[in-house]
């Protein structure tokens, strides 16, 4: 990590100059270089990969591939995918044996949110949250405070001087919008600087599209349910959503309930694929969701998040009777519950059941 003994703490800038820098440096030996995220990818993590991918190959000559695992389940991600024309393969193992260079963007080797090897050591990692120990790698650029990965590889692109094309631009500024709230959630001035240059080469009538897709009937019964079945302890609202047809109908539901006027903390759960998939969502800005995520999981690498925003995952199995889940889905909510010290004594009640 890129930290100088005085003086101000680097801002996207400085991480920009030092990444072109390490690029620059390596350019022969890194080529062909493999482009990966955390699974189940967001905007930021399709933003990142696909603005990456551009630059290295564009200002640099190194060959490079994006690879994703998991699904890309929200409606807005596919429209950015498909409006954008974004070439992304499928992640298989084999890919490691054949790629000696990997890249690691939103994300970092140990956190478990991700189909790369956690004893391996990446190429390079960009990422803006925090981890426990600096993340093995031939160049790690990690700043919590950079408000979306997007930023730092939006600001090397402008640093290069390279042609942005308005994909791309698109790309990085949908990424740095949905991971900043629209910029809500922007605490540095070089955050906001570098979403304003790179929206200048951006698509609006694109973005537009992306950010207004049309939704399945999947979709609302989910929503539905969400609603229909969540349940108030005081100002935590908590829904099991039970089976879903993507994970990310779990952190659409969760931040669809936080807008409840009573809800300062919104808890939401829901069963794909043999895993329990939870997000976290709270309305106070400096709220250490990840954190106490992480303290509510057995494992601590099962969860993570930054700011208000928590996510996590856990396995439970494909065959697993019903009562694994629902004790699971239950001690959880018991012990977030004891994490943010909410025990009411009263019935919890179930606010939007009529
Ligand atoms: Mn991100």
């Amino acid at each position: 990590m890129t930290t100088p003994e005085n003086g101000p703490p680097p801002n996207s800038a400085d991480h920009a100059r030092t990444l072109l820098e390490f690029l620059g440096e390596h350019r022969s030996a890194l080529s062909p270089l493999l482009i990966m995220s955390h699974d189940f990818p967001d905007p930021d993590a399709i933003g990142s990969m696909y603005g990456l991918q551009h630059l290295v190959q564009s200002a640099f000559g190194i060959e490079a591939r994006i690879a994703y695992s998991g699904i890309i389940g929200r409606v807005e991600n596919q429209a950015m995918v498909r409006t954008l024309r974004i070439r992304m393969h499928r992640f298989h193992p084999v890919l490691l044996k054949r790629f000696a260079n990997v890249a690691l963007v939103d994300t970092q080797p140990v956190f478990g949110n991700n189909s790369f090897p956690g004893n391996r050591k990446a190429t390079l990692v960009l990422d803006q949250h925090p981890g426990d120990t600096p993340p093995q790698a031939g160049l790690a650029i990690v700043d919590p405070g950079c408000g979306a990965t997007c930023v730092l590889v939006a600001q090397a692109l402008l640093q290069a001087s390279a042609d942005i094309p308005a994909r791309v631009a698109t790309a990085l500024a949908y990424g740095i919008l949905t991971d900043t709230l629209d910029l809500y959630r922007a605490r540095r001035g070089d955050v906001t600087q570098t979403y304003l240059e790179v929206m200048r080469h951006a698509d609006m009538r694109a973005l537009a599209r992306i950010r207004n897709p049309l939704r399945s009937r999947k979709f609302f019964s989910v929503l539905g349910r969400g609603i229909r079945e969540a349940v108030q302890y005081r100002r935590l609202v908590v829904s099991h959503l039970g089976l879903v047809d993507a994970p990310d109908r779990v952190s659409q539901v969760a931040e669809f309930l936080l807008t409840y006027e009573r809800a300062q903390w919104c808890f939401v759960s829901g069963r794909y694929k043999g895993r329990l998939h939870v997000s976290l969502r709270s309305v106070h800005q400096d709220a250490q969701a990840g954190e106490v995520l992480r303290n509510v999981f057995v494992q601590r690498t099962q969860a993570g998040g930054h700011g208000p925003i928590g996510g996590g995952s856990c396995r439970i199995g494909l065959d697993a009777p019903e009562e694994k889940w629902s004790e699971r889905e239950r001690v959880l909510t018991e012990r977030l519950r004891g994490r943010l010290r909410i025990r009411s004594t009263t019935e919890p009640r179930k606010p939007f059941a009529s």
